[in-house]
């Protein structure tokens, strides 16, 4: 055999061998799946997660948390991911997320048997989790493909929206605490302080001022993107704090309260203008920020015109703010169109550390957005979905029939009733 013949022989051998070798890996997921399934998330308080980027801080011990605890959480939402409908399982995108969960999977079980004296092994894991975290920055989108291509084959009903909500709040739920735990590990422990903000802990500013953060927000908005404003003082701030003075604080993730208060503006500043379209003078979105013992509350007050309140829950449904991009045209913003993903990610991103997001809309007059998150650290514990018997059932469940009358369009004929004379 000729030397490059033979070069070609041993590479085609090792392209095979790769080949076996990667299929017995992928052959074993679903036993590794079953068993990291069995237990389930163990949900960390902020305090854990500041412990984790104190001083005594301790890559060792982040990395044999995380090689268990990521398997874990990925394992238990892949377990949902295979309780989807077939004909939303087997879209090409949906099969394409699934497949990014099976290799990353596999890539943190690589380091189930490796020692984690060897500082090698920790430098590793780093990239393997940065790897791992830039494969999964589209899933959103490429989730909301999926949906678009189930929508174009399925007309839409309301129990196949409320499942498609039911899982899409708990997978997303899940992926945020994911990148959380990833964004710390490698945040901390990447060797390097964070130039900009020297006071975080990863992702984590133990004194994030809300007010900072609103302002920032602002500026970005107004110089930025919208065809917005003609009055520079288009948002109005109040900031009540039972200590006077002392600006608000708390423990948070402000890329996180960022994302919320970016879409709330967002949508406040467009309902604004679009019912204020033929007038000089906008009027102006109010924000109010409030801490007390227990809630640190943020209200955004817009007077847009409101939205029916028989529509609030659509303007958080995946399902149906589910639409293919919109041209953007001179004519073509349909109100309320566009909502995007923006609402619900938000209200799951207040939801992670047991806060809320709630609309309070009056149709005819404005809508008040409110975040309510919690004021002490020791509140703000992750909160993670779990899969159990209880999720198995709820996916099972097909609403046979709704328990409440349906209204009748046409009067009801009383002459049938009358007593008989
Ligand atoms: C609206 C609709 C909406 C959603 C979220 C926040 C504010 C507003 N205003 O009219």
């Amino acid at each position: 055999m000729s030397r490059s013949l033979k070069l070609t022989a041993l590479a085609l051998a090792a392209v095979f061998v790769r080949f076996i070798m990667k299929n017995a890996a992928l052959a074993s997921v679903p036993k590794h799946i079953d068993h990291f399934s069995k237990f389930s998330p163990s949900p960390l308080s902020m305090k854990q997660f500041l412990d984790f980027g104190s001083n005594n801080a301790c890559e060792k011990t982040s990395f044999v948390f995380l090689r268990q605890e990521l398997p874990v959480r990925l394992s238990n939402i892949m377990k949902e991911i295979n309780l989807l409908p077939d004909k939303l399982l087997t879209t090409p995108s949906v099969k394409m997320v699934q497949g990014w969960y099976v290799q990353s999977l596999m890539e943190i079980l690589e380091f189930l048997d490796t020692n984690p004296d060897d500082y090698k092994v920790l430098g590793e894991f780093v990239d393997a989790l940065v790897t791992i975290r830039n494969r999964h920055n589209d899933v959103v989108p490429t989730m909301a493909q999926g949906i678009i291509e189930y929508k174009e084959t399925f007309p839409q009903d309301p129990v196949t929206n409320q499942n498609i909500q039911y899982f899409l709040d708990r997978f997303y739920m899940s992926r945020i605490s994911i990148r959380m735990l990833i964004n710390q590990h490698s945040l901390i422990f990447d060797g390097n302080t964070n130039p900009v903000h020297p006071n975080t802990i990863g992702s984590i500013d133990p004194h994030c001022q809300v007010s900072d953060v609103i302002q920032g927000q602002y500026l970005t908005l107004f110089d930025c993107n919208l065809d917005v404003f003609c009055s520079p003082n288009a948002i109005l701030f109040c900031l009540a704090c039972k200590k006077k003075k002392q600006p608000i604080s708390i423990v948070y993730v402000p890329s996180h309260l960022y994302h919320m208060l970016f879409e709330l503006f967002k949508n406040a500043m467009r309902a604004t203008i679009e019912t204020h379209e033929n007038s000089n003078e906008l009027p102006l979105i109010q924000v109010l920020v409030s801490l007390g013992g227990e809630d640190m509350s943020i209200k955004v007050s817009d007077r847009g015109g409101g939205v029916p309140f028989r529509r609030i829950d659509n303007l958080f449904s995946y399902m149906y703010s589910t639409a293919p991009a919109p041209e953007i045209g001179e004519h073509s913003r349909p109100p309320l169109a566009g909502f995007g993903y923006g609402l619900p990610i938000s209200r799951l991103y207040a939801k992670y550390f047991q806060g809320d997001l709630q609309l309070y809309s009056m149709e005819g007059y404005g809508t008040d957005a409110v975040i309510y998150l919690k004021a002490l650290s020791t509140d703000s514990v992750e909160r993670l979905p779990v899969y159990n018997k209880t999720t198995l059932k709820n996916y099972k469940v097909r609403q046979e029939a709704d328990d409440w009358c349906i209204p009748s369009k046409e009067p009801l004929d009383l002459s049938n009733f009358k007593a008989a004379k």
